[in-house]
């Protein structure tokens, strides 16, 4: 995985080595460590009891009684003005313009906190989220020729090979599939290792899973998923936000929440007049 910092991060630099390259960067320097401590601070708070709250490619993990090793904290946007200078840095906001379109949005923003022992997940694929074990659900034909996800992790804890730091597949994303035993995953994945205030970008096609936590302290991360303007996002953030939050949003915000895409939208009532097309 190639490392870049806030300056070398440029959009066709990056976008070009997720579609051609690993699939994945990593970018550092984009948050303070005060940042970091806050954040991780909020989501071991948010965390502390044993999970009532919903978790992904936690099959096995459910069958040997360890689902509370990892645990998500969801709608992190409401629980701390960090997690909004994340998810619109600068930097990230730039290159997802390019990469997605520039009205993406963002599907999700979520912890993900895998305890020691915690077992770590299913290989998979989040592309445009992470039904694809069921083909058969999607379009015929459907492929990954063009990018409907890009996915965000913040890492807030030491991304090492014992803590369980995500593994992953480089070159994964030029097919889509999701992968299956016969990949041998496990033995052949490379890592995102990575130092707490580090950034990962990937590509949802690549495939990819938490890993098993051997290590003696929690691994955090912040989970984001960005779209294009038009895939449904994953998390309803405008009905999980107070209407204080919506009101004082930044633009960029905004745009991440998709409330500048008007669609689907009640047209029967909508205001007369001409709204598409290039005049
Ligand atoms: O926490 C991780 O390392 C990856 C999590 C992930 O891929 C997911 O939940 O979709
Ligand atoms: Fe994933």
């Amino acid at each position: 995985m190639k490392s870049y910092t806030a300056q070398t991060a440029t959009p066709d630099a990056i976008v070009d080595e997720l579609l051609n390259g690993d699939g994945a960067v990593k970018i550092s320097g984009l948050f303070t460590p005060e940042q970091i401590a806050d954040a991780r601070a909020i989501i071991m708070e948010h965390s502390e009891q044993a999970s009532e709250k919903v978790t992904h490619f936690q099959g096995a993990a459910e069958q040997s009684g360890k689902i509370d090793l990892q645990r998500r904290v969801w709608n992190l946007l409401a629980k701390g003005d960090v997690f909004s200078d994340m998810a619109a840095h600068p930097v990230l906001m730039d290159i997802l313009r390019k990469f997605l379109g520039t009205e993406f949005i963002m599907g999700s923003i979520a912890a993900n906190r895998i305890l020691p022992g915690g077992p770590g997940q299913e290989p998979h694929v989040d592309y445009p989220y992470w039904d694809y074990h069921k083909p058969e659900s999607h379009p015929i034909g459907f492929n990954c020729s063009f990018p409907m996800n890009a996915q965000v992790s913040v890492i807030l804890d030491p991304f090492t090979v014992e803590s369980g730091a995500t593994g992953y597949m480089p070159g994964s994303q030029k097919e889509l599939r999701y992968p299956t035993a016969e990949d041998k995953f496990y033995d052949t994945c490379s890592q995102m290792i990575g130092e707490p205030g580090d950034v990962v970008l990937f590509y949802g096609v690549t495939w990819h899973c938490a890993m098993p936590n051997k290590s003696d302290h929690d691994r955090n991360a912040v989970l984001i998923q960005y779209l294009p303007k038009w895939v449904k996002p994953m998390e309803d953030m405008p009905a999980a936000l107070p209407q204080s939050f919506i009101d004082a949003a930044s633009p960029d915000i905004r745009q991440l929440l998709g409330l500048n895409y008007p669609y689907p939208e009640v047209l029967d009532a909508a205001k007369a007049g001409n709204t598409e097309g290039r005049k």
